[in-house]
């Protein structure tokens, strides 16, 4: 015969324990897992919680500082810094996170794609007196048709194959000189034959503020794919890339390549063919894509 206790169970509050037990048999909950259940169930509230809640907007306004990633601000915050002010006279800081301090609040605000424009048109302007065929093209969202900018991205190539060799440093010099270029974050970053520059430059006039800008020199025959990877967007390129995998090919800022060659423990027996891949549209079309306007590349 049942008892009472066997006919009612919802009138006997189980123990601790057993609830803690509860909590631990559902998949992927153990035991850390099933304490914090249970501190949530008997006093409304996960003291862990208390801590990060008060560290959450000292973290992002450590990581807005361009070079911090979330590691640093979090060794900032258990350094006991606390503010922007402690960072500048207390933190050590790297030479790029050192220009990040300087220009905070100038890099966190977007610019307009007409400011954007400007200074696409002084880059193009001092390369083409270097050589007048040089291609010059702001990516990135400028080039996806968004009305603000967070940089302005400008791709350099030139259609005969190979005057745009020796002309990075040369630009750069010159943009330095014009008083256009302030800061260097990243000098030069050899990616294969790509050439790339980060840094800051500020328009000339009143009352302007300095942007991020990245200079990017390619041979024009990596030109279409590194278009299509400078136009992004990010979440874009990460899709075109995996469907190119799923089609056995693999897709990069360099070039479109059918699959490395693999032997039976999958080890890499080769590099894959380079495509060729004249423009953009031939990208789309090899992985047999409909081509897409950059405009429409914001997914
Ligand atoms: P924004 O500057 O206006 O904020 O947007 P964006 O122009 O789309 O972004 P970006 O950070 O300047 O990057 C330019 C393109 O570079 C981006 O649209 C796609 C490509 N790209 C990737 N992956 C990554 C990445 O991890 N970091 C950066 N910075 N760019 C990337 O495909
Ligand atoms: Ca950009
Ligand atoms: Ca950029």
């Amino acid at each position: 015969m049942l008892t009472y206790r066997q006919m009612h169970p919802q009138s006997f509050p189980r123990g601790k324990r057993k609830k803690q037990e509860e909590a631990c048999s559902i998949p992927g909950v153990g035991k850390r897992m099933a304490e914090k259940v249970m501190e949530i169930l008997e006093s409304g509230h996960l003291r862990k919680l208390d801590h990060i809640s008060e560290s959450v907007p000292v973290l992002e306004l450590f990581s807005n500082i361009w070079g911090a990633g979330t590691k640093t601000a979090q060794m900032w915050y258990h350094q006991g810094f606390r503010s922007l002010e402690d960072i500048r006279s207390r933190a050590s800081l790297t030479a790029q996170q050192a220009i990040g301090l300087k220009h905070y609040s100038d890099f966190l605000e977007r610019m307009p794609r007409e400011e954007a424009a400007e200074i696409e048109q002084t880059v193009r302007v001092a390369a083409q007196a270097f050589s007048p065929g040089l291609l010059c093209v702001a990516c990135g969202s400028y080039r996806r048709g968004k009305p603000t900018c967070g940089d302005v991205d400008v791709l350099l190539t030139h259609p005969d194959g190979r005057s745009h060799r020796g002309i990075f440093s040369r630009l750069l010099e010159k943009l330095r000189q014009q008083g256009f270029l302030t800061d260097d974050l990243v000098s030069q970053e050899d990616s294969g034959r790509q050439q790339k520059y980060l840094g800051v430059c500020r328009l000339p006039g009143p009352g302007q503020r300095h942007r991020r800008l990245d200079i990017i020199v390619v041979p024009y025959s990596e030109f279409a794919c590194a278009l299509l990877y400078f136009t992004g967007s990010a979440h874009f390129n990460r899709s075109m890339r995996a469907l190119a995998q799923t089609k056995g090919m693999s897709l990069s800022e360099h070039a479109l390549c059918t699959a490395v060659a693999r032997g039976p423990q999958g080890l890499k027996m080769g590099p894959g063919q380079v495509l060729p891949t004249p423009t953009e549209k031939d990208v789309f079309q090899l992985l047999g894509l409909p081509y897409r306007e950059p405009a429409e590349r914001d997914w």
